[in-house]
């Protein structure tokens, strides 16, 4: 089941280093992009149809199997244990 990196569309910012190491490390991976709420910026998580499933309300968000990851960081060193580190 590929890693499904959810993330703004057409910026790629926090969600890069995710994107780059799934490629590097060969690990399956997904982009979902979704839109932010409120036009200018700043752009705003809360409100938005997905804000329920956002650990701590900011994306990225990563999901894998039944784990709901919040977190670039965090999202990272867990893809690096999918890849066998
Ligand atoms: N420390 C967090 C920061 C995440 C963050 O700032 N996310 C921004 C997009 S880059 C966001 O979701 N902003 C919308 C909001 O705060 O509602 C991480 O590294 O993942």
């Amino acid at each position: 089941m590929p890693v499904k990196i959810i993330y703004w569309g057409g910026i790629k910012a926090r969600s890069y280093a995710v994107i780059a190491l799934c490629q590097g490390a060969g690990v399956e991976y997904e982009l979902v992009t979704t839109l932010p709420s409120g036009d200018p910026l700043p752009w705003k998580m809360a409100g938005t149809e997905i804000e329920p499933i956002l650990p701590f309300g900011q994306l990225p968000v990563a999901q894998h199997n039944d784990v709901t990851i919040g977190e670039s960081l965090a999202i990272l060193r867990y893809v690096g244990r999918v890849a066998g580190d």
